[in-house]
């Protein structure tokens, strides 16, 4: 089934915000700004990012009407890091429910490698199908975890991961990026006809991360669907229009590390 992606992408590629986070990680990765959910959005619209991914209750509260033009990623499932076990992430919102709120797709974290991974499979195959049935695209995290995995960046279980998107239906794979470029090729070759989005990862030098986008899209990657790496910026809307100019004109990374100097706002 052919799934339409376009209105998360331009010319093919696609820049997302995300800000989940706040489950994820708990407020330890916020302060007094980017609490707000409002301040996420904003950056969205402002830096006309292709996709902004919350989770229902937020999205509920926060994606009003001004934000519209930023297409909405419902994340539906997710779990904490309060415990130290192995991780069990349950979908927690419905397909049927992420459309009310106004979904453009929805996304889903699996965790290949854990005690989960049957569960987890299981419970994305019958997102796919809802989400299909609807016309919007599902988007996976495939972040490989758990006793087994000892090293989740190596260049095997990456492409692993990305394989698994392709295989249980995902339009878009999430994937986190382990900076090798010639390597990575081979793991965005592995997801085949869902597209490669790298995560963003905790926070790194603005220039740093403009570097690294530069390798993300010399791998044939479609994007980056990045958190952190923005929101805990002091200069958002700089380091968004160097990403910008890096994903969608391909400009080198030396050409626009000058912009990061030029916040807007
Ligand atoms: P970042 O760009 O901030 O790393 O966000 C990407 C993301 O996939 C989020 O959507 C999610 O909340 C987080 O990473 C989960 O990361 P982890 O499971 O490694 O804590």
């Amino acid at each position: 089934m052919n799934i339409k992606t376009n209105h998360l992408m331009r010319n093919d590629k696609s820049l997302m915000i995300a800000c989940d986070q706040g489950l994820e990680h708990g407020p330890t990765d916020f302060n007094l700004k980017n609490v707000d959910p409002n301040y996420i959005l904003d950056i969205a619209l402002e830096g006309r990012y292709n996709a902004v991914i919350l989770q229902s209750g937020i999205s509920e509260k926060y994606y009003h009407e001004a934000y519209r033009d930023v297409p909405l990623v419902v994340k539906l499932n997710g779990k904490t890091n309060l415990g130290h076990g192995c991780p069990v992430s349950k979908q927690i919102c419905s397909v049927d429910r992420a459309m009310k709120i106004g979904a453009a797709a929805v996304g889903y974290t699996v965790y290949p490698g854990s005690e989960t991974e049957a569960d987890g499979f299981a419970e994305f195959g019958k997102i796919v199908e809802q989400a299909h049935d609807y016309g919007i695209p599902a988007i996976l995290w495939s972040y490989p975890r758990g006793q087994a995995i000892r090293n989740d960046l190596t260049t095997e279980v990456l492409s692993h991961a990305a394989r698994i998107g392709l295989e249980l239906g995902a339009d878009f794979v999430k994937l986190k990026y382990n900076q090798d470029i010639e390597a990575y090729k081979w793991v965005v070759k592995n997801a085949g006809r869902a597209r490669v989005l790298t995560a963003g990862g905790s926070k790194v030098d603005s220039h740093d991360f403009v570097k690294s986008a530069e390798g993300i899209m010399k791998t044939g990657a479609t994007g980056i669907a990045v958190g952190r790496n923005i929101w805990q910026s002091a200069k958002p809307f700089a380091l968004t229009h160097a990403l910008r100019e890096i994903i969608f004109r391909n400009k080198k990374a030396s050409e626009v590390l000058p912009y990061l100097d030029n916040e807007k706002k």
